[in-house]
């Protein structure tokens, strides 16, 4: 069945009432068994509009997720995502993470890109990105699906903005042309033990190969990346689970380290 427009603005105050409300709830193709992944990406639009709007944020930039081949293995598909990053989703190292804010959230470490110009085109290379980057940061994504037990089809998790609920970036900015960003590597840490290890290249071969891949994307919906948007490329490493109290830091090659914390705080 299709998502009618009605049910759309349904869809889409069900999700973000999930979000608000702190609440997993069942995935929207248990409703809508042939919702199509173009069609979820229209959701995605319609949540992201709305969202805006009830709370009063911007767009900060662009997220993509599923670049890893092992995690599009692990669902069975070929193809990488993308979702929108919102000005309220921007978090601080020096300030915790209000876990009650979050359903079952998980940490992924990712490099970050901000543009120095705007970005747009189905041809972008990822030479064309590199040139319109201005630095790249270390950073942690904080994804917080808002289905039941963090399981969702492809379209289920397109809708529900890919899981997108929170960001920290690093302190240290460095210029791409420093770096040989698919050689980088990084290592996770929670409370002091090692949980996940990664390199630059787990992303689609390169960081700025998937972010080219999102332009494109983005250029067949009229869309791009702007000028000041920050990036998340994809994770590194698996996503690491995360509860109150945990200290979660991520170490990069020249990139130096992030870290997000946690706290029971009302
Ligand atoms: O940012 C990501 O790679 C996650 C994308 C959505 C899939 C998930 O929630 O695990
Ligand atoms: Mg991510």
């Amino acid at each position: 069945m299709t998502v009618t427009n009605r049910s759309d603005i349904e869809v889409v105050d069900y999700l973000l009432r999930a979000e608000s409300d702190v609440k997993e709830v069942v995935k929207i193709t248990d409703q809508y068994p042939e919702l199509s992944i173009d069609e979820a990406y229209d959701l995605q639009k319609k949540l992201i509009e709305r969202r805006m709007e009830k709370t009063k944020t911007k767009r900060l930039g662009i997220k993509l997720g599923l670049t890893s081949k092992a995690k599009q293995e692990m669902m069975g598909v070929h193809e990488a995502i993308y979702g929108y990053l919102l000005s309220d989703m921007l978090a601080f190292e020096w300030e915790p993470l209000q876990q009650h804010r979050l359903i079952h959230p998980k940490a992924e470490p990712e490099i970050a890109f901000i543009m120095s110009e705007d970005l747009m085109g189905e041809h972008v290379t990822a030479d064309d990105v590199m040139k319109a980057v201005k630095y790249v940061v270390a950073a942690i994504e904080v994804i917080d699906s808002r289905y039941k037990d963090f399981r969702f089809t492809l379209p289920d998790v397109v809708a529900d903005n890919c899981s997108s609920a929170k960001l920290i970036l690093g302190s240290k900015m460095v210029k791409p042309e420093e770096l040989d960003l698919a050689s980088i590597g990084m290592v996770m840490s929670k409370n002091g033990e090692m949980v996940a290890t990664g390199a630059g290249s787990a992303v689609l071969g390169h960081p700025a190969e998937a972010v080219a891949w999102a332009v494109q994307k983005l250029a067949k919906r009229g869309e791009g990346l702007k000028k000041g948007d920050i990036v998340l490329s994809g994770a590194l490493s698996e996503a690491v689970a995360f509860d109150m109290d945990d200290t979660i830091i991520a170490q990069f090659d020249g990139l130096g380290s992030v870290t997000l914390s946690s706290r029971y705080v009302k």
